[in-house]
């Protein structure tokens, strides 16, 4: 068995993400391989407990810092054991927000330096990174007003306007750094025009990998 693929999607609040999942999963079956759905932070049993912890509002002040290395650590026990190893048995790992997220709302959102961000990253992927990550982008006041209809607002969703437009500045920047892996899709745009943005994406990915 060939070894499988690593495919992340990200994007700012109420972007469309998680209503988008069955449908790219569906397109990735297509391939033939199987797919594993997974989600940071979380994915395992002790990464979902640190996503508690980092989503839940009302727990005091968590410092950026702390902030940052929990991302961090929920990941590494996430890559370790769930991710590398289905990718090894030839998986195609589909994970909503990875370290993009982290350089878009650590960086971007809480300033802190990219360059330290890399240094962890680094250090917990050694190299591996997505092989596509399908970033949803809308603008910020469109987007909260759709995360807004949906549920309670978490600890990240609590933050104001000018944050919310760091984050994103932050994903449209590492997108154009990284135009081979990051496809930016309009994702202010009704459903079905948004299926068909994921269609073009997700089939040429597959077309590249000799997998369709
Ligand atoms: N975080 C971080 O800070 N650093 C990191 O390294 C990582 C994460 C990995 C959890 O993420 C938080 O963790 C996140 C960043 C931080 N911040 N927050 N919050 P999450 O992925 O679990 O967050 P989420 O709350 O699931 O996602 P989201 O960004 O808020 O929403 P979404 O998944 O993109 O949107 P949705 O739930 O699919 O859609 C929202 C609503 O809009 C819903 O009612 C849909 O029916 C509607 N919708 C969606 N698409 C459309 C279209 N095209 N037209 C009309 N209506 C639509």
């Amino acid at each position: 068995m060939k070894q499988g693929l690593f495919v992340t999607l990200e994007g700012g609040e109420g972007a469309g993400k998680t209503s988008s999942i069955p449908y790219v999963q569906a397109l990735l079956e297509n391939s033939g391989r199987e797919v594993l759905l997974t989600r940071e932070p979380g994915g395992t049993e002790l990464g979902e407990r640190i996503r508690e912890l980092l989503l839940t509002p009302g727990q005091g002040e968590i410092h950026e810092n702390t902030e940052l290395l929990l991302m961090f650590a929920a990941r590494a026990q996430h890559l370790q054991t769930v991710i590398l190893p289905a990718i090894e048995q030839g998986k195609i790992v589909l994970c909503d927000r990875f370290t993009d997220a982290t350089y878009a709302y650590q960086g971007g959102g809480r300033q802190i330096s990219n360059e330290r961000i890399a240094v962890l990253e680094e250090w917990v992927q050694q190299g591996r990174q997505p092989d596509m990550t399908i970033l949803f982008d809308i603008p910020v006041e469109q987007g909260l007003a759709r995360a807004n209809q949906r549920s309670d607002p978490d600890r990240f969703e609590q933050e104001d306007l000018e944050f919310f437009e760091r984050v994103r500045q932050a994903y449209l920047a590492g997108a154009q750094e990284q135009p081979q892996r990051i496809k930016v899709i309009d994702a202010s745009k009704p459903f079905e025009e948004v299926k068909q943005q994921l269609d073009a994406v997700v089939n040429t990915f597959l077309r590249e990998h000799n997998l369709s």
